[in-house]
């Protein structure tokens, strides 16, 4: 069977675009695919966090994974912290990874002001490498990304391939699953830059739990041109674009298709801010009841640690057997 790992970080409240590029995927492949997923609150540390804020955000990301339709029955769900195993392959495949391709990671260039990078946490320059190393540990086939992520996927799959030539067959070389239609959701406000936790205005984003009149009056005020003509077309009318592709995730349909039946942006914001705020519905509605529920919510992720520190186990020993490191009596 076909092994998925997929993660998310929980560094603010989960946003529409990681909804539609990621999570809505994971549902679907838990029931065809061997599933992996996990809350990496490791890589929230690259960012400064409060430590309190971070354990609640944590726990309320796996709330709201289960509520948008994560079965803990048919997928493994676990938070990152809760398996060693990750952290340890990321040093093994630090002294793989080389600093020169580190540097080309953009979202490092674009998470640092450009000329103090001196000051940048050295986590988050090698968090690339702790990717890879949640997606090896696991001999994952397939990750199912948001575009943002490809880049990463790639640095991913070359260190498995560069260790696999130095040390021998070890990893499976992941493929990253990205989605024809909704892997970038663009920022409202400024549809040039993809919808962020951390770096879009409170107005640029759609929470995935916020409430309807809320989102309505988001997408009314969304950036788009002065034409008022609607088409899809990215580089030229990528506020009006980012509408239809929205509008075609949550109800259903193809972009140009859908342009074709508006001839003003008005009639097509109201369309899309019904279609969303319906699309998301059912989440707030399972959220709410969960999040009464936190004692079920960490059994699911204690059996999730169990279950993925079984499996990342000897996925690790087996690196560092290959890398010539001693077997202590411990390792087992
Ligand atoms: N705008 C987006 N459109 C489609 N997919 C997206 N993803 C993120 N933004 C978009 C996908 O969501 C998954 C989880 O993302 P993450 O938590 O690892 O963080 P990120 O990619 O760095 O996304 P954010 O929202 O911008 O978080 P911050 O601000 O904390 O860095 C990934 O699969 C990602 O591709």
């Amino acid at each position: 069977m076909t092994r998925v790992l997929s993660g998310i970080q929980p560094t603010g409240e989960i946003h529409l675009g990681n909804y539609v590029g990621a999570v809505q995927h994971w549902v679907l492949d838990q029931h065809v695919h061997d599933s992996f997923f996990c809350v990496v609150d490791l890589h929230a540390l690259t960012s400064e966090q409060d430590p309190a804020l971070l354990r609640a955000k944590t726990l309320q990301m796996a709330t709201f994974l289960l509520a948008g339709g994560l079965d803990p029955d048919v997928c493994t769900l676990f938070v990152q912290s809760h398996v060693p195993q990750h952290t340890e392959l990321s040093w093994l495949l630090e002294c793989v990874a080389s600093y020169g391709e580190l540097r080309r990671m953009t979202q490092f260039k674009d998470k640092t002001v450009a000329g103090d990078e001196g000051s940048a946490r050295v986590g988050l320059f090698t968090y690339p490498v702790l990717m890879a190393a949640d997606i090896l540990a696991y001999q994952a086939d397939r990750v199912p990304v948001g575009d943002d992520q490809r880049q990463h996927l790639e640095l991913c799959r070359d260190l498995a391939i560069r260790f696999n030539t130095r040390y021998g067959d070890t990893f499976v070389v992941p493929e990253a699953a990205i989605p024809p239609v909704g892997a970038r959701i663009m920022d409202l406000q400024d549809p040039t830059q993809k919808m962020s936790k951390s770096r879009s205005s409170p107005q640029g984003k759609i929470l995935a739990l916020e409430a309807p009149e809320v989102i309505t009056r988001k997408i009314m005020r969304a950036m788009t041109d002065a034409d008022n003509e609607v088409r899809f077309d990215r580089d030229a009318k990528p506020g009006v674009s980012n509408l239809l592709e929205l509008l075609a995730v949550a109800g259903g349909g193809t972009t140009t298709d859908l342009a074709t039946g508006y001839s003003g942006y008005g009639a097509l914001k109201k369309d899309v801010a019904e279609a969303v705020v319906t699309y998301l519905e059912p989440v707030r509605t399972r959220y709410a009841e969960l999040i009464e529920a936190p004692d079920h919510v960490l059994k699911v992720l204690d059996a999730g640690a169990d279950k993925a520190r079984s499996t990342a186990g000897p996925n690790l020993a087996k690196a560092r057997a290959a890398m010539g490191l001693l077997p202590g009596s411990e390792m087992g």
